[in-house]
């Protein structure tokens, strides 16, 4: 057992308040006290660690030297807010983290009002904070707005959209650019090289010149400490940056782990600037854990870990997981046919293409955190007669809607969506789930829309999108492990808009699309324990429908239940859509649609999010009874 570290200084340290009386000497030391208290943490709940750990000394220099919450202090990502909020009176709770009823992973405005704004898609920060500052000036509030954003986050459109527009709004921000080079993966793109020229320092000015250059701007004399600082950071960029050229004042590259350095040049900015600046803050990932340092991808996101080996906790799995069996489905496909191509948003391990990206360098892109662009992008490949796969989670696909939308449905071009983390993620919470992809999807004309029931259906389906060249096409897989079935040699080609049967019975009908398929079967146990004889299908295909398999489920039973892990308006509401178009509803069917329940389901374990959202065997049970007017009484597992 690991005792708890010793934080005499830190337990004097509720608020940032309380940050204000300690000596700028003393916050090594409180940085140190923070770090052992975060990695305590997140040895015992899991999560975010690299990212955090490289921002404590960022965190606390900005706490010390601004008014939050007053002044506005914005996570992009929010990932890396943990010491944020255990300097924000959120420490009791640290180790309730991503738990049930926990602190989330991220920032949240419900949490504390020491966050500004809620985060976890990213590169969100510098609109957010462009948007408070304008609003601040706006009903003559006089306060400090600072957004802060990571190099890998820095990739993504929507963060060149707002420096663009704050540099000619010329608007009070400022922008700390934390470069620590890497993403989750490491960062690709030119954006991420020059960034790297820059931190390498292959044009800085001398101390003078860039005192000469701080005094012109911030129309004072240079603090002694900044012009110490500026020597060891090895002085300060030449003019001409790309952010200056954007209208920003640029200030680095300065050591983000040096007090010496941060303090200063956050207190000149704080009391002199006037328009849009950006610092450049160069910092570790990982930072004062050697393991964390050692493997900056490995320890981003993390299981429980044990403090002193850094060895994560790995429960024993019982089948692959899904994202493993589409990387490994990918990278069979890809050696039959030599026009698969994959893309990633910078998520190559998550989607698991980085298989693909091993086995087939040039034929795997990693565009950054583009989604949109990768959207497009792969549609421009699919004029050029390639398979594109585009790869992003049902969460992150909600940024590149428009591009399936524009650039690939209505132009009728083959791009292959494999879309992981349908459904619950469990600990991410609210802003990870996949619960809106067959919503935005199915309604498309022309789109095809699958979800693989477990993981041998997953790999029928990789093969079935590789052969399907007249449209796009989508599946949908959950996080996590398979469902344990064997898998075949190589995927089938399933027909197009064609479900299957798994049981026959004759009273209900349950009518699974995905992964709850597992749960239908159980219940159906139930329900034939019951006396109610049951048959369970599986859809597979949310458009096009199977339009005969529904005539037949609606015509011979008495109770038909559609069942999804997504929202209203999917696969449920097109099945019902189609029933009401025929009459099929019209002679006393009882048909109800089980879907994801209308409200942001908050971080909890998978099997207590089912459970709540009555998505699990019990819930089908009930929801038969419910429709039969029966109550559920001493029936199997589901009482
Ligand atoms: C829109 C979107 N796409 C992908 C992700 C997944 N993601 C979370 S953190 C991260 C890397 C962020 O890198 P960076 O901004 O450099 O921050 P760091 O983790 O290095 O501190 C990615 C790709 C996301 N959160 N949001």
């Amino acid at each position: 057992m690991t005792s708890l570290p010793a934080t005499p200084l830190l337990d004097t340290v509720k608020l940032p308040a309380d940050l204000k009386k300690v000596d700028d000497r003393d916050l090594p030391k409180l940085a140190r006290e923070v770090r052992d208290e975060m990695i305590d943490a997140v040895s015992k709940t899991g999560g975010h660690l690299g990212a955090g750990l490289g921002v404590v000394e960022l965190t606390i220099a900005i706490h010390k030297v601004f008014n939050t919450p007053d002044d506005r202090l914005i996570f992009d990502v929010g990932h890396q807010c943990y010491p944020h909020k255990i300097l924000t009176g959120r420490r009791d709770r640290i180790r309730t983290l991503r738990q049930e009823d926990g602190l989330s992973g991220f920032t949240r405005r419900a949490e504390s009002e020491y966050d500004p704004f809620g985060a976890a898609h990213s590169s969100t920060s510098i609109s957010a904070g462009l948007g408070m500052a304008v609003g601040s000036e706006l009903a003559g509030k006089k306060r400090n707005v600072i957004s802060i954003i990571g190099d890998g986050s820095m990739s993504a459109g929507m963060a060149f959209e707002a420096l663009n527009n704050a540099g000619a709004l010329d608007a009070r921000l400022i922008v700390i650019l934390n470069d620590n080079d890497m993403s989750i993966a490491p960062p690709t793109g030119a954006m991420s090289a020059y960034l790297a020229r820059l931190a390498s320092g292959r044009a800085y000015m001398g101390v003078r010149e860039m005192g000469k250059k701080l005094t012109g701007y911030l129309g004072r004399s240079v603090d002694r400490a900044i012009t110490r600082a500026v020597e060891h950071a090895r002085g300060y960029v030449t003019g001409g940056t790309m952010f200056e050229e954007l209208g920003f004042y640029h200030i680095g590259p300065i050591d983000g782990h040096s007090f010496d350095h941060l303090l200063p040049v956050l207190r000149n900015v704080r009391d002199n600037a006037h328009g849009p600046v950006l610092i450049h803050v160069v910092t570790q990932k990982g930072k004062g854990y050697p393991p964390a340092e050692a493997a900056a991808d490995k320890y981003h996101g993390v299981n429980k870990f044990d403090v002193i080996t850094g060895a994560q906790a790995k429960a024993k799995p019982n089948a692959p997981s899904y994202t493993s069996v589409f990387g490994d489905a990918l990278v069979q496909e890809a050696g039959f046919d030599d026009k698969i191509v994959g893309i990633t948003a910078a998520m190559p391990d998550g989607t698991g293409l980085s298989k693909l990206q091993q086995a087939y360098p040039s034929r795997t892109f990693d565009v950054g955190i583009a989604e949109q662009h990768a959207v497009t992008f792969a549609a421009g490949l699919a004029t050029e007669g390639f398979k594109p796969f585009c790869a992003i989670y049902s969460t992150f696909l909600q940024r590149g809607y428009d591009q399936v939308v524009h650039d690939v449905a209505i132009q009728g071009l083959p791009v292959r969506f494999p879309i992981d983390r349908a459904g619950f993620v469990g600990a991410d919470g609210p802003t990870h789930a996949g619960s809106f992809d067959t919503t935005f999807l199915a309604t498309l004309p022309n789109m095809v829309v699958m979800a693989a029931a477990d993981e041998a259906e997953l790999k029928h389906m990789v093969r079935t999108a590789v052969a399907y060249d007249d449209g796009p096409i989508s599946f949908r897989y959950p996080r996590g492990e398979g469902v344990g079935v064997e898998l075949p040699e190589r995927g089938e080609i399933l027909e197009i808009g064609k479900g299957r049967i798994v049981k026959e019975g004759s009273k209900v009908a349950l009518l699974s699309f995905g992964t709850r398929l597992k749960d239908c079967l159980l219940a159906a146990e139930d329900l034939e324990a019951a006396g109610l004889s049951t048959t369970v299908a599986d859809a597979r295909f949310a458009k096009p429908l199977d339009h005969e398999l529904i005539r037949q489920l609606a015509r011979h039973h008495e109770v038909l239940i559609t069942i999804e892990e997504g929202a209203v308006g999917g696969f449920g509401s097109h099945v019902l859509q189609f029933m009401s178009s025929e009459g099929l509803l019209d002679h006393g069917l009882k048909v109800r649609s089980m879907v994801l329940p209308d409200i942001w389901m908050e971080q909890a374990s998978p099997d207590v999010m089912y459970a709540k959202a009555g998505l699990d065997r019990a819930g089908i049970v009930r929801t038969v009874f419910g429709a039969l007017g029966k109550t559920v009484v001493g029936v199997g597992a589901a009482g």
